[in-house]
Formats: C-alpha cells, sequence, structure tokens
C-alpha cells in the first residue's frame, strides 16, 4: 500500500492520513506547524547566504494557462512565511476564453515575497504565461531564450512572430539564465496532458546545459491520488518528462475551495506548506553544475576602472586650479 501511495508522488507522505485539511485562525495550532518551521530552516541553510560565492538560483514555472502556477508561486511565498498568505502573484486571469494571447514571463526576486531581511540567498522566481500545446519552432525559441536569459521582462513574445526571432537574440543577457525548471498541471483527469508542450520544454532545456525538471500537479483537493483516472494522469505526466520520484509533487494550493472562510488571508496554513516546502528542498538542493559568481576578476576591473576615473578627476581639478592662480 505504501509503495502503491508513493509511486503516486514523494510528498504522499507529508499529507495527512485524513485528506482534509482545517485551516486555523491560529497557524500554531495546525498540527504541521513545528514541521513547517524546521523546513523554513533547512531550504534557507541550503539556499545559503549572501557571504557564499553563488547567486539566487532562478527557477522557471511553466505550463499551460489555469494548472495553477501563479497559485503554486504564492503557495510557495507563503509556505516560506510565517505571517500570512499574500495574493503576490495574479492568478485566476488567464482570460475568459480560458486563453492568453500573449507570452510573457515575470520575475519574482526575494526582496517581492520573503519579508525578514536576513541575508539567505532565497531563489528568483520566472512565471511565465500564455505557452499553449504545441511545439513549434517558435514556442521552442521561446523557450530557449527565456531559459537562456536572453529575453527582456515583461516584453511581449508574440512579436517574434513578425520580426523574425533575431529580434530576441540580443548580445547581452537580460537575466541570469535558468537554473531549474518547474512544470505544473493540473492534476483533473478530463483536462489532457500538453504532450507537444513537454517535448519543446525538453528540446528547450537540452539546448544549452541539462538544466533540471521537476514537475507539480496541482488540485490534489478535488482530484486526489485514490482516484484511478488520477493516478493513470500522473503516471502518464511523469512519463512524459522522465520525473523520478523526488522531482514530482502532487499538491494542493492555497484557494478558496479550501479555506472558504478566507482565514489564509490574516495567516498560514502549515499543513499545505509542508509538502510544498519537501518539494522546495529539493529544488534547492546544490548541483554541481549551479553558477557562481562571475568571479573576482571583473569586480576587481569595476574596482581599478573606478579609482582611475577618480585619479584623473583630481588631476584635473588640480590643473584647472593651477589654470586659474596662473
Ligand atoms: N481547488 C483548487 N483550485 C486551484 C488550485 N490551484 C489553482 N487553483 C485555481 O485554479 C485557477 C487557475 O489558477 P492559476 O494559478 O491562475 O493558473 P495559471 O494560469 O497556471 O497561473 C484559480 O482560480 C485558482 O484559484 C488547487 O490546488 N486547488
Ligand atoms: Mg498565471
Amino acid at each position: 500500500m505504501k509503495r502503491d501511495v508513493l509511486e503516486n508522488s514523494f510528498v504522499e507522505q507529508y499529507y495527512s492520513q485524513a485528506q482534509h485539511i482545517i485551516p486555523q485562525e491560529n497557524q500554531k495550532n495546525d498540527p504541521k506547524y513545528e514541521e513547517k518551521i524546521e523546513l523554513i530552516k533547512e531550504c534557507q541553510e541550503i539556499a545559503g547566504t549572501d557571504l557564499s560565492t553563488k547567486p539566487p538560483l532562478n527557477i522557471a514555472i511553466i505550463g499551460l494557462p489555469g494548472g495553477g502556477k501563479s497559485s503554486l508561486l504564492n503557495t510557495i511565498f507563503a509556505s516560506f512565511s510565517t505571517s500570512c498568505w499574500e495574493d503576490i502573484v495574479q492568478f485566476g486571469s488567464f482570460g475568459t476564453l480560458g486563453k492568453q494571447f500573449t507570452t510573457r514571463f515575470k520575475s519574482f526576486p526575494k526582496d517581492v515575497y520573503y519579508k525578514p531581511t536576513d541575508a539567505y540567498l532565497m531563489p528568483t522566481f520566472l512565471d511565465m504565461t500564455g505557452f499553449e500545446d504545441e511545439d513549434s519552432a517558435k514556442t521552442l525559441a521561446l523557450l530557449e531564450l527565456v531559459f537562456a536569459g536572453r529575453i527582456r521582462e515583461e516584453e511581449e513574445l508574440t512579436s517574434a512572430k513578425s520580426s523574425g526571432f533575431n529580434y530576441f537574440i540580443r548580445k547581452g543577457v537580460c537575466h541570469r539564465p535558468v537554473d531549474r525548471i518547474i512544470v505544473v498541471c493540473t492534476s483533473n483527469p478530463d483536462d489532457n496532458l500538453p504532450p507537444s508542450f513537454f517535448n519543446a520544454v525538453w528540446k528547450a532545456k537540452k539546448k544549452h546545459r541539462e538544466i533540471p525538471v521537476y514537475g507539480v500537479m496541482t488540485f490534489r483537493d478535488k482530484y486526489p491520488p485514490n482516484n484511478e483516472r488520477v493516478k493513470f494522469k500522473i503516471q502518464e505526466f511523469r512519463k512524459h518528462l522522465a520525473l523520478p520520484q523526488h522531482r514530482f509533487a502532487h499538491i494542493i494550493n492555497y484557494c478558496d475551495d479550501i479555506d472558504s472562510e478566507g482565514v489564509h488571508t490574516t495567516t498560514t496554513i502549515p499543513s499545505l506548506d509542508v509538502p510544498v516546502l519537501q518539494l522546495m528542498k529539493q529544488v534547492l538542493k546544490t548541483r554541481k553544475d549551479d553558477p557562481t559568481f562571475p568571479t573576482e576578476k571583473l569586480v576587481n576591473n569595476r574596482d581599478i576602472l573606478s579609482m582611475l576615473a577618480f585619479i584623473f578627476a583630481v588631476l584635473a581639478f588640480i590643473y584647472v586650479l593651477l589654470i586659474s592662480n596662473s
């Protein structure tokens, strides 16, 4: 039985036996409160501090509209917080036709979502919207550009069609390349998986360097893992993206369905946070090809330049003084 459950997702064991989650007005009364605090500490330690030689990780959240990407981000942010859930990322706005017409990404660095003023290198998240189930040259090119850090934030990606992809291929890098990819998808078995989009992600991530891919299925409250059709969807999702157990989680996001009283606007729900923090622990784990800061040489060069500029300014000043005195 346990094995069967684990085959669904590695976070199964972190949901209570009874799948029912009861939001508490005081988060400390949630049975998972202590575990949450412990996990936040573990994640902070894995992330490291700004004394280390690495930059914060860039984590891209991708998937089709309506799959729960933005909600997942708000859930991750709430899980790192001990005050309350906040709607930092706009969610549920995938349009009346259930489709977004523009492809964009928006980044959420630590300062936006992480309230403590400590030195931990909490990651930057990129929320990517507007993809469809296709692996056309355009989709592939857009994914590659974002993964490589060669596209500007909130730039409308759709205009690539008319101007050719060269429009976007810049010499300079606009943001650090993506270090991790989290593919998000609903566990609603009536919603088909997007296999062409998965193919595009797979091809794009192989292009520059192997970026580790993680998978998250949402709507666990509505489509629990003991349902045969949900189980089948999970298997297919994992097969498509070759997701080993520790890279896949079937979770519940913060949403009105789980907390109709709206308690989460004044507190957090540790029972929702713990499985998500377990996943974050996996995602943040240091890998050998993780980036380190561009060597000290760059900093030194910059220092030398500013020193030269200073000396030049002083000499110019003395020269002007001498001239005016003579
Ligand atoms: N019941 C339930 N609803 C969810 C869950 N995740 C997201 N939603 C809802 O699904 C809708 C779409 O979510 P959103 O995060 O905007 O999806 P996105 O388009 O992928 O960013 C919103 O109304 C959310 O409240 C979940 O785990 N359970
Ligand atoms: Mg969204």
